[in-house]
């Protein structure tokens, strides 16, 4: 819900992306197999993942001096965001050794702390390719997508998330100064419109970039990058949400800049896109007992989200689980005054939304009918591992806000104590947070869990 792209780094060569595409080392993809049920059983597909451009060493073109370092741009090589496009290429990544990402067969591996020779890289995010230049566009409408999940070494404050946004496929490649494109990562978007996105169009992130208080790493610019997404997975081992959020934009990442990004104070219903989400959490919603005992999350379970509707209407997502052989049913609301809805629609976001007092920008914005047009014009599946500089993840895994009587509907949404997670703490005493995402499976409703 209150997503921020968190960025890893490398101290001494830091990890910065460029828009040009850099030759220090050579770009190859992890494979990752899916398995593709729509044609009445399943078949694997031979895939592969990228590394997000913004965890990249970028450099000048013709050299090895950093264009960005630690939190803050050279200004000699990005005296403004076009030259500095310009200027500076985003390099090959080494997953294994410097991000902690492995893959192995249908399995994908995301470490949120990985120690290397330069320095030591914090969280990840990857996308699914269809090629190695172009990334896999899925449409979920009327579909199932599948997944296994193991989050028994995802603590409080780590977040291993599988979700769509509605990128582009090629990444904006050709957009601005854009050479690299989605073999680099590039293009990223989300519903939190994030500003600290070092590459945006094709530009750098330059104008009145500002490094961040807390996050070494990590910085924001005057733009943000927005568009739709549906959270399939915001979890660990305490708490777990699906959540659609809709935006206004379509077609791709939409550079905002002031009110229209609805950042942190009074803009944050008047942007673009509902950060807020219609969120489906087991715990949040009432069932405080179902993620951790009905669904074991000591060990690995299947993971399944249905979308119905047809052609670009989407009318309802549902819920269930697979573990031992056996299928467990979602969970049922248990909020006073709603009704026992065991899935999301309009009319669960809207009365779950009065029970909580909490505003309904998700029906302002469009709901389930925007979310259903955004995913019916393609989106590209992401993976990551990340730490929340901002909220310390507790809208996910504790009480929030956290001065709320965790009594009060809505405010407790899992057991992590509210002084946990900030990401100082989690980075130290937790490097080894580990998420596996494997067996991936896409196809008809009832297809990939039987
Ligand atoms: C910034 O870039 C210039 C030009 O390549 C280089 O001479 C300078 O050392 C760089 N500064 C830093 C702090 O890396
Ligand atoms: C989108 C865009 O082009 N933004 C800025 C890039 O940098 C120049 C010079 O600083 C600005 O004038 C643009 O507005």
């Amino acid at each position: 819900m209150y997503k921020s792209a968190v960025l890893a780094s490398l101290s001494l060569l830091s990890l910065v992306s460029g828009q040009q595409a850099g030759t220090s080392t050579s770009e190859t993809h992890p494979r990752l197999t899916w398995q593709d049920c729509s044609g009445g059983s399943c078949k694997n597909v031979n895939g592969e993942v990228v590394l997000d451009s913004n965890w990249r060493w970028a450099h000048v073109k013709d050299g090895y001096t950093n264009c960005y370092t630690g939190s803050e741009w050279n200004a000699t090589v990005c005296p403004d965001n076009a030259s500095c496009a310009k200027n500076c290429a985003i390099d090959g990544a080494d997953y294994g050794g410097t991000y902690g990402i492995s893959t192995s067969g249908n399995s994908l591996t995301l470490k949120l702390v990985q120690k290397h020779e330069y320095g030591t890289n914090v969280g990840s995010r990857v996308y699914l390719m269809e090629s190695s230049s172009k990334y896999k566009m899925f449409n979920l409408i009327n579909k199932e997508f599948t997944f296994d999940v193991d989050v028994s070494k995802v603590p409080c404050g780590v977040n291993g998330a599988l979700y769509f946004v509605e990128m582009t496929a090629d990444g904006g490649m050709n957009k601005g100064q854009n050479k690299a494109g989605a073999k680099y990562g590039t293009g990223y978007c989300d519903a939190q419109c994030p500003h600290d996105i070092k590459w945006i169009a094709g530009e750098g992130n330059v104008d009145g970039w500002q490094p961040s208080s807390d996050d070494e790493n990590a910085g924001v610019g005057k733009y943000g990058t927005c568009c739709p997404e549906m959270d399939i997975w915001e979890a660990n081992s305490m708490g777990a949400a699906y959540t659609p959020h809709p935006c206004s934009t379509s077609g791709g990442p939409y550079r905002c800049e002031g009110t229209e990004c609805g950042d942190v104070g009074g803009d944050r219903y008047a942007g673009v896109c509902d950060k807020d989400g219609c969120d489906y959490s087991h715990y949040r919603l009432g069932d405080q007992a179902y993620y951790g005992s009905t669904v074991n999350v000591q060990s690995k379970f299947t993971v399944v989200t249905q979308f119905l509707g047809s052609g670009s209407n989407l009318n309802e997502i549902r819920r269930l689980y697979k573990q031992g052989g056996s299928v467990i049913e979602n969970s049922v609301v248990a909020v006073d005054g709603v009704e026992a809805y065991d899935s999301i629609t309009d009319q669960m976001c809207e009365d779950v939304k009065v029970a909580f007092g909490d505003n309904n920008h998700f029906k302002q914005l469009g709901g389930l009918n925007e979310m259903g047009a955004s995913l019916a014009r393609g989106h590209v599946l992401v993976m990551s591992i990340w730490v929340d500089f901002y909220a310390h993840m507790l809208w996910l895994d504790s009480t929030y806000p956290t001065d709320a009587d965790p009594s009060k509907p809505g405010a407790a949404r899992g057991a992590c104590d509210t002084s946990s997670g900030d990401p100082v703490d989690v980075i130290a005493n937790q490097p080894d947070s580990t998420v596996t995402f494997s067996n991936i499976k896409f196809g008809a409703i009832g297809s990939t869990y039987k």
